[in-house]
């Protein structure tokens, strides 16, 4: 294939982090360029419909929303992560989807005001991994012994959670959910997740959480970050 897709980002999105993994098992030469969120450029903003990252540049067509992204690498280039059976490909399907609302609650666990508000969401999230629990057996992948979309999908949401963990509370119950910690941590080792994102990405991350202030943002050194005047999600 000659045309050399292009995925427009933003350095912590975890949705662009799943296109990334996806671009990067397949072996997929690609291009990216980063933008800033907090101040879109009319460029982008005229192009993507929701204003949101990520967008895959393909040609002189846009295509938007990761998972569609995702599907159309799929069936554009070899090296399938998909399943071939068709059922099985739907579940999988089906269970990527349910990795987007876990999504959203990693985020909110980043904006949660007070240790009330993180343990609700966290529970919240909890919940939803007990569903997941139920129906995984990774040996080591989603599906078994192969890289999935699966696991490219729920990658950059354990990632995150590692990343708060690493701040101070615990964001992973290997006791309630043991066949989920066993995968996150086969993920998290894996060269093409590490290489997913931008090099100082924690740095970033970081930062972005003290932007946001949240009661996670008090766990992190004050000393390094300036005063915030106006809270920002990016
Ligand atoms: N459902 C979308 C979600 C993408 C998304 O929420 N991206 C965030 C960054 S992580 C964004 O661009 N937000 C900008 C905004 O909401 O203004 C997808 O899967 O692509």
């Amino acid at each position: 294939m000659n045309i050399k897709p292009k995925l427009v980002s933003f350095k912590l999105c975890p949705f662009v982090q799943k296109a990334v993994i996806v671009l990067r098992q397949k072996n997929i030469d690609y291009d990216i360029e980063y933008i800033d969120l907090a101040d879109p450029a009319d460029w982008f903003v005229k192009i993507s419909p929701f204003g949101k990252v990520p967008l895959l540049l393909w040609d002189k067509e846009v295509i938007f929303e990761s998972n569609v992204i995702n599907e159309f690498l799929e069936e554009a280039f070899p090296n399938k992560l998909h399943p071939s059976d068709l059922i099985k490909r739907a579940k999988n399907r089906s269970w990527i989807e349910f990795s987007g609302p876990c999504m959203t609650h990693s985020f909110e666990l980043s904006i949660a005001e007070t240790k009330e508000n993180f343990g609700d969401v966290l529970e919240v999230l909890n919940q939803r991994f007990d569903q997941l629990e139920e129906i995984i057996n990774p040996q080591p992948y989603f599906n078994g012994t192969e890289f999935s979309m699966v696991d490219a999908s729920y990658a950059p949401l354990f990632h995150r959670l590692h990343c708060l963990g690493e701040l101070g509370p615990a964001m992973f119950d290997s006791a309630r959910h043991p066949k989920i910690t066993q995968w996150k941590n086969h993920l998290l080792q894996q060269e093409v997740v590490k290489n997913s994102t931008v090099s100082n990405f924690t740095e970033l991350y970081r930062e972005l959480l003290w932007k946001r202030q949240g009661y996670i943002s008090s766990f992190l050194d004050s000393s390094l970050y300036s005063p915030v005047e106006r809270k920002s999600h990016y």
